[in-house]
């Protein structure tokens, strides 16, 4: 194994990259060894103390590492308590280990990885909507490049919702963008479904009334992350689309309701589908927080919300905060609406921005909408990937 850098690698390498060939970065100019850790020092200036357990925990050996797959083979069980012999090799750190075990470590990576370096990470962080928001939109030619689709997935991914736009009319058209990314994911309602009136609906979004805003399939444990909806059609009157960022909303119920607030989100409730063939039901809150108490998930749609299971005495406060936070959803100020053209496509953060529509007409012209749903853990997985080569 050779420890040259290559510089050809981006800046920051997956971890499975310890093996070589190995990122480029500054060398290392100081290593010493005692009973706990290895103290580093780069020519950059840089610093830090790695403990020996991490060290051996991080070899990347052939032994250690799968030369293939470079997954991990070795597994911290064994205490670490004698220094290893402990050398700079051409720059790069050199490591002997009790059981003369050796292990090498590129300077790069190290630097990388020691517990001062700042995060990086192409993978935005969420940002509220603010006054005035405007959806990031990307042109169909552009997003079949990589430097359009990785503008639109950090959109996507940071605002929870973007567009594309000047796309063609062709059937199965959101199945080949959202497969671009990922493997569709299935529900109870397929891989991938057509939006129209249809006879004999199951679902409100197959008929031609109104919906209020919602996110789709709270009845799941782990609702679809990401949807999208890619028009063909849309001559009839009425049909727009509306959205509203249900953090933002949310945050702002906090500030002016903080009682209606703690119930939405710690009274869990039930979500229920049925139809002849499913039956997919599960009990949460409508709003979610995390450990730290920040937003983040909804569980926001009246039509599968069930029976209200609450002890009698806790239903009016329920119903008075529910209904504080519906006025505040549909309320102009937090709502963004506009009509999708045919060859446009919407796509949004499912468990975040919530969607809906005006009433339509069916018969002042046809409205056709094709959706499909995809996991955001393979945007993410896209965008590191695209990024790989941008850098
Ligand atoms: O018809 C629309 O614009 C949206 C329908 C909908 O809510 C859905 O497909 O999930
Ligand atoms: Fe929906
Ligand atoms: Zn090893």
């Amino acid at each position: 194994m050779s420890l040259v850098a290559d510089t050809a690698r981006p800046a920051t390498t997956p971890d499975m990259a310890e093996l070589a060939p190995f990122p480029a970065g500054p060398l290392l100019t100081e290593a010493r060894a005692d009973a706990e850790a290895v103290a580093l020092a780069w020519e950059d200036g840089a610093r830090t103390c790695l403990p020996l357990l991490w060290l051996r925990d991080h070899c990347p050996c052939p032994a250690c590492r799968h030369p293939q797959t470079r997954e991990r083979l070795h597994v911290p069980l064994d205490e670490v308590s004698t220094p290893p012999e402990t050398r700079i090799e051409e720059g790069h750190l050199w490591l002997c280990w009790e059981d003369s075990h050796e292990s090498r470590f590129a300077a790069g990576w190290l630097h990388q990885r020691r517990p001062e370096a700042p995060a990086t990470s192409p993978v935005p962080a969420r940002r509220a909507w603010r006054e005035g928001f405007t959806p990031v939109r990307v042109r169909h030619a552009d997003f079949l490049t990589p430097e359009g689709e990785a503008t639109w997935l950090e959109a996507l991914l940071r605002d929870g919702l973007a567009l594309i736009d000047q796309g063609p009319l062709a059937d199965e058209e959101v199945s080949r963008l959202a497969e671009r990314i990922g493997p569709q994911r299935p529900t109870n309602f397929g891989a991938r479904f057509d939006v129209r009136s249809k006879p004999n609906p199951n679902n409100a979004a197959y008929t031609a009334i109104g919906l209020a805003l919602h996110i789709d399939l709270p009845n799941w444990r782990q609702p679809p992350d990401i949807q999208l909806l890619y028009c063909l059609e849309n001559e009839a009157e009425g049909g727009e689309s509306l959205f509203a960022d249900g953090i933002r909303v949310a945050e702002a119920l906090r500030e002016a309701d903080p009682e209606a607030f703690r119930v939405l989100s710690e009274e869990a409730i039930d979500f229920r589908f049925q139809d002849e063939t499913h039956d997919i039901a599960v009990r949460a809150p409508v709003i979610g927080c995390d450990a730290e108490g920040r937003v983040v998930e909804l569980r926001f749609n009246n039509w599968i919300r069930d029976t209200l299971r609450l002890p009698a005495e806790r239903m009016t406060a329920w119903y008075r905060a529910y209904r504080h936070f519906w006025q505040l959803l549909h309320s102009p100020r937090f709502q963004l609406d506009f009509s999708l053209a045919p060859g446009e496509m919407v796509a949004f953060d499912n468990r975040r921005v919530l969607h809906g529509r005006r009433a339509f007409d069916p018969n002042t012209g046809a409205r056709h909408l094709q959706g499909t749903y995809l996991d955001r853990d393979l945007l993410e997985s896209r965008l590191r990937v695209l990024s790989r080569s941008r850098r």
